[in-house]
């Protein structure tokens, strides 16, 4: 690219940062209007090669580009202009960091004579995200005394951090001062002869080779010594990070043939792959005579951690003689305390590496325990909510399952939806990707996060959430029909927090309804109207199947509302357990 002549710096800066993301396959950006980041937006708007979204509030652009990056490992850039602007994208922040999502947050700022000095929206924004950046960086307002191969590197380091090995979020803090139009018919005013070979290009300033870990030696021969030997092992597979990741995992199951647990972040939990999994593990484990029985010796965990609640409290009071974990990134993963050996190496390669060094024996009779029991377990629950004629959640959230086609995506909401589908959800659903917010495990920013999924995925999306994360994100409705890919909402309207009533707390009446249900009348479908999303109200099971399935045929962006009775499905899921305990006897 020849950057444009420019009389202002501000214009030409810009032109630079958004060429050479580019240049490093950064090309989606999420843009929140405002005046301070205007070379910045106009440097965006008009690269040919980029793909731009205006977003309303900084809040859901931050849960977009988060979405985005999960579906893609790939960092979207969000801009931002200064003040309590920057402030909205702190939750989205958080939660890349806990769970090592790529995001790239470009903030404008006033330059340092304008800093503390009480300049309005001047708020002290360097290191603003401190603790929850991989990397933190302050561009100074642009000037003619400074190598423009500062602006490129500083760049490339952004990129490389956001998403090489311990990904996550990065803060750029662009100082601009007025004027923010500069004129592009002019030469520019610095020296950029020292660009002249990159501007003739398409490279980046800096290529970055992309970081495998793997190991060697001792760790290596410790672990598969270990694994060749155990008579009892299990495989537990937490959140994969891509699907080069699932297809070594998928081709690891068939070589150990050991029991596995899928959690519905690691893309398997709907899919069948082979006989080897081991469905409903969490009711099955509430059973005592069961658990007696099925304690692994080695318990092999893969990727992040497991939704289930009763899991890891299973491996707590059955502990294995070894659990090796293996993930990504150096951070700890033990909230029981349990791992024996940590292996901190790329999935894909420690997957494949254990096929091929696999000499472990016959493990049909332990696996074939496990899958007999999740055969009866599946069968209860099929039989259960479909003897049931009142629309129950864990009805909807198993249909669900069982109608969305092969060639979409789903994202699921924290409290009863990811439970539900973790627990409940069918399971022939190979083609379906499925993200979830499981880093810090907020009910905010879905709707957004569910939208830059599916631009991430880059295919129809359906999410299903409560009606409290609802209400938390409707500010988001306003992206869902500027997204090319449409969005079926499910929000499942049981008037309230419903994962409230497994807790303790429910006996105490005086208060439980007001300050943990906190219950409402609000009806919820019509909000999609001035959206321009299309609407539906169901109440039974048979209007469930028909809503869905003409918002599937459709093929544009919806809002289902899906009215339950918030104590009954508790009762059902109650009922159900019970039910489950009973056939594992
Ligand atoms: C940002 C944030 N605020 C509060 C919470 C605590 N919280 C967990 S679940 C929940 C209620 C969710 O209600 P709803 O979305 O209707 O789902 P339901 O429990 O009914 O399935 C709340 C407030 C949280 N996890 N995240
Ligand atoms: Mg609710």
């Amino acid at each position: 690219m020849k950057p444009s002549a420019s009389t202002n710096l501000n214009s030409l800066w810009a032109e630079w940062v958004v060429e050479e993301l580019v240049r490093q396959s950064v090309t989606t950006f999420y843009i929140c209007p405002g005046s301070r980041s205007t070379p910045l937006t106009l440097a965006a708007a008009r690269h040919a090669k980029t793909r731009t979204s205006i977003c309303y509030d900084e809040r859901g652009a931050g849960y977009r580009a988060l979405g985005y990056a999960r579906a893609t490992q790939q960092p979207a850039v969000v801009i931002t202009t200064s003040g309590t602007a920057v402030a909205n994208l702190h939750p989205a922040v958080v939660e890349a960091a806990q769970d090592g999502i790529p995001l790239l947050l470009l903030t404008a700022d006033r330059p340092p004579e304008l800093t503390d000095t009480g300049a309005n929206q001047a708020i002290p924004q360097t290191s603003f995200f401190a603790q929850h950046v991989r990397w933190q960086f302050e561009l100074p307002c642009p000037s003619a005394d400074v190598d423009p191969a500062f602006v490129l590197t500083t760049v490339d380091q952004a990129v490389h951090r956001s998403r090489d090995l311990h990904a996550g979020p990065v803060h750029l803090n662009v100082r601009i001062r007025e004027p923010f139009l500069g004129s592009t018919s002019q030469a520019p005013d610095c020296d950029t002869s020292g660009l002249a070979d990159w501007s003739q290009g398409s490279s980046p300033w800096t290529h970055y080779s992309a970081s495998r870990i793997t190991i060697a030696g001792a760790d290596l021969e410790r672990v598969v010594t270990l694994i060749n030997r155990t008579d009892r092992g299990m495989l537990l597979v937490g959140r994969l990070g891509s699907d080069a990741q699932r297809e070594a995992v998928r081709a690891l199951i068939r070589t150990l043939g050991w029991p596995v647990y899928a959690d519905l972040a690691s893309g398997l939990r709907l899919a069948e792959v082979g006989t080897h999994i081991m469905r409903y593990f969490d009711q099955s484990s509430l059973s005592e005579a069961f658990n007696a029985r099925c304690r692994p010796r080695t318990l092999l965990h893969l990727g992040g951690r497991v939704t289930s609640k009763r899991v890891p409290l299973f491996f707590q009071q059955n502990r294995p003689e070894q659990t090796i974990l293996v993930k990504e990134d150096p951070s700890r993963q033990d909230p029981i305390h349990g791992v024996t050996h940590a292996l901190h190496c790329d999935i894909e390669w420690f997957a494949r590496t254990l096929c091929r060094r696999y000499e472990g024996g016959d493990h049909s009779a332990f696996r074939g325990f496990y899958l007999e029991r999740a055969e009866r377990v599946d069968n209860i629950i099929a039989e259960t909510i479909g003897e049931e004629e009142e629309i129950t959640e864990p009805f909807v959230a198993r249909r669900m399952t069982e109608l969305i086609p092969n060639n979409h995506s789903l994202f699921v909401a924290n409290s009863m939806p990811i439970r539900d589908v973790d627990i409940y959800g069918a399971h022939q659903r190979r083609g379906v990707r499925v993200g979830v917010n499981r880093g810090a495990s907020g009910i905010d920013g879905t709707i957004a996060t569910a939208l830059g999924f599916a631009e991430g995925c880059g295919t129809p999306t359906t999410l299903l959430l409560g009606d409290i994360a609802f209400i938390h994100d409707l500010s988001s409705l306003a992206q869902v029909s500027g997204c090319r890919f449409p969005l079926i909402i499910i929000v499942i309207n049981n008037r309230g927090g419903g994962i409230f009533r497994f807790l303790p707390v429910s006996q105490e009446k005086d208060v439980f309804d007001a300050f943990f249900v906190t219950p409402h009348s609000f009806s919820l479908a019509g909000l999609g109207e001035p959206f321009h999303l299309d609407t539906y109200r169901v109440g039974t099971k048979a209007q469930f199947d028909q809503a869905y399935g003409a918002a599937l045929q459709a093929g544009r962006s919806a809002l289902i509302e899906v009215s339950v009775d918030g104590q009954k499905s508790f009762q059902f899921r109650k009922g159900l357990k019970a039910a489950i305990l009973e056939t594992l006897k």
